[in-house]
């Protein structure tokens, strides 16, 4: 298949060598290489005509005057008026100490973040940074502070570490016999994870100085504290499951009262009561309690048995009866993450996978099947490649929408391919599969879609969900803004849409498809991403803001910090730019809100591999 926009052609006979579909034909030339390219043609005319001295000076000069002038940008090495536009880099090779340089820009903007938080806003869930206060729109437990204390040992922000340490030591547990209502799934992946992420990498479990790459003085946090409050927390959220008729949980808890209570229309998030059991079963495994991991298995467990399309599930499902609910069919809010814990559950329990947790690998398999038949299309007229909804499930028309929050599949998929390790070595070792190969090459062209989302805009920074332009369908709308960018026409933004929350997913997917191809223009990416978000969002007394509107500039701005800028976005732009594979991804799993947590093997697996 190729320009229309029907079902696409993953299948092995188009991704193999030589097959009809070939990443490199999104490729285009940067503007520096056709600058260095025609100096180039330029020399060798040069050549072959009268060469005198003086051309070749002027040659010199001009060379010297360029490389002055690309190195000189305030952003460092590419010119202002490039950022975040065509410019493709996949083909410069920079050295490791400018990226060791470029990742001590993202931990200085992670110490800048913090530092609004800090001044304005410490205890609060989150920062407004332009009203200079702050505002508990999580349940109040300081969710930027246990949000981004992994991320602050990971950097070795050791300033950070202290203080939220402290602030955690000091309040958290009266916090959370204190207040009111909490949201089960958003409490567990923020700050049960965050609790018990940075329980691990500051030695709680003995594994974390072994495995993670990150050195001990940066060690500062008490795990002993962190794995009480953790566990005081859980014990509190599992009220949600235990109140529950079914082994669908109920959306909310009151921490005071100890008391669950469904969401007023009676319905939870399909990806919300489904992206709680890698932390669950981690505490279960440090605690040595295993009420924890079995109440939250229980999930996954019963939805194996419910009626799927193609291995792909409604957003909503009924905690009473136990039952999908509607027939609306997403990768974005209320799916996502569902299909992400499949995989990183199964990955994370290495000793069960090819046993009692086998079900979940092959319930991942059959989604991205389905995906890949009734979900990923690509656009007129220049084939990116996109994964759209189905809002009235598999009989009613296909919607070509796209939230950003699908960007978190590039990074899942490619995971669920190599399970970690890098294409070269899973190919030296015989270990991937056509269809892993398949999942990797849709991986790279949905990553690639993900960052023309934030290249067609005026900011160079993405819109909070995007419309594609498909054969034979008539919505229309307006563009991103950026005119010169060869996708303005395959991208619509529409006016409510064009907001930036300071997300993370597509970072996030070319953080993990940089670990495992090694393909250095994920890096490139992620840098004019990270220069569009420091250019857009910073703001003069401290922290970052979310943005209005992204097509428009300035951008106006929205005032709020959102947790997950901290704790998800800027660790890994970090991890991105990391010279020593801090965190491997075979020994490691990210929860979706970016806390690793070790991948658990069992004693015996563990002195094999000595
Ligand atoms: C985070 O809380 C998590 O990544 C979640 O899975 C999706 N939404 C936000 C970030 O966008």
């Amino acid at each position: 298949m190729s320009g229309g926009s029907g079902p696409l052609p993953y299948s092995m006979r188009d991704v193999g060598a030589g097959g009809a579909y070939n990443n490199a034909k999104f490729r285009h030339r940067s503007r520096l290489k056709i600058v260095l390219q025609s100096l180039a043609t330029n020399s060798s005319k040069y050549r072959c005509g009268k060469f005198t001295v003086g051309k070749f000076l002027s040659l010199l000069m001009v060379s010297g005057l360029l490389y002055l002038f690309l190195h000189k940008s305030p952003e460092g090495l590419v010119p202002d008026e490039l950022l975040g536009k065509e410019v493709n880099n996949n083909n410069v090779r920079r050295s490791p100490s400018e990226w060791t340089s470029r990742q001590k820009k993202v931990k200085e903007a992670f110490e800048y973040a913090w530092s609004g938080y800090r001044n304005y806003a410490m205890g609060y869930d989150e920062l407004m940074p332009l009203s200079h206060r702050g505002t508990d729109g999580l349940g109040g437990l300081g969710a930027t502070i246990v949000d981004s204390l992994d991320t602050a040992i990971i950097m070795g922000a050791d300033d950070v570490v202290s203080e939220a340490s402290r602030w955690i030591e000091e309040n958290l547990m009266k916090r959370i016999s204190e207040k009111g209502q909490v949201n089960l799934f958003e409490t567990t992946i923020r700050v049960l994870g965050g609790l018990l992420s940075a329980y691990h990498l500051s030695g709680g479990d003995h594994a974390g100085s072994v495995d993670s790459g990150i050195p001990a003085s940066y060690k500062m946090a008490n795990p002993e504290r962190l794995l009480e409050v953790s566990k005081d927390l859980a014990d509190r959220l599992l009220l949600a499951f235990t109140s529950s008729p079914t082994a669908i949980p109920l959306s909310d808890v009151i921490l005071r009262d100890r008391t669950a209570h469904a969401a007023p229309d009676g319905l939870s998030s399909t990806s919300e009561a489904s992206t709680l059991q890698l932390e669950f079963s981690y505490l279960s495994r440090v605690s040595g309690d295993p009420k924890y991991d079995r109440e939250a298995m229980k999930v996954l467990e019963h939805m194996r048995t419910l009626p799927k399309v193609e291995g792909l599930v409604p957003i909503y499902i009924n905690p009473s009866s136990g039952q999908f609910s509607g027939e609306n069919i997403r990768l974005g809010s209320r799916g996502d993450s569902y299909y992400e814990y499949l995989l990183k559950v199964w990955i994370q329990q290495e000793e069960n996978r090819d046993s009692s947790l086998k079900y979940l690998f092959e319930m991942y398999t059959e989604a991205m099947r389905g995906v890949k038949h009734l979900l990923v299309r690509k656009t007129v007229p220049n084939e990116l490649v996109f994964v759209g909804e189905l809002p009235f499930g598999r009989n009613g028309d296909f919607s070509p929408k796209m939230d950003h929050l699908v960007c978190f599949l590039p990074g899942t998929l490619a995971l669920g391919a190599t399970k970690g390790i890098t294409k070269k070595k899973a190919l030296e070792n015989n270990l991937l599969t056509d269809e892993d190969i398949e999942n990797l090459q849709l991986a790279e062209d949905l990553a690639k879609t993900c960052v023309e989302m934030y290249f067609v805009t005026s900011t160079g920074l993405a819109p909070e969900i995007a419309y594609f332009h498909i054969e034979g369908n008539q919505e229309g709308g307006p563009d991103g803004g950026y005119k010169s960018n060869k996708y303005v026409n395959d991208i619509i933004i529409k006016p409510l849409d064009r907001h930036n929350l300071l997300r993370p997913e597509t970072v996030e997917s070319l953080f993990v498809l940089h670990r495992i191809t090694e393909d250095p223009k994920y890096r490139e990416w992620g840098w004019q991403i990270f220069q569009a978000f420091e250019k857009h969002t910073k703001v003069d007394s401290g922290g970052y803001s979310s943005l209005d509107d992204v097509t428009s500039l300035p951008p106006h701005r929205r005032d709020k910090m959102e947790t997950f800028f901290l704790g998800e976005t800027l660790k890994y732009l970090y991890l991105l730019f990391d010279e020593s594979n801090t965190l491997p991804l075979d020994k490691y799993v990210f929860n979706t809100e970016a806390h690793p947590l070790p991948v658990m093997r069992s004693v015996e697996q563990a002195s094999h591999s000595v």
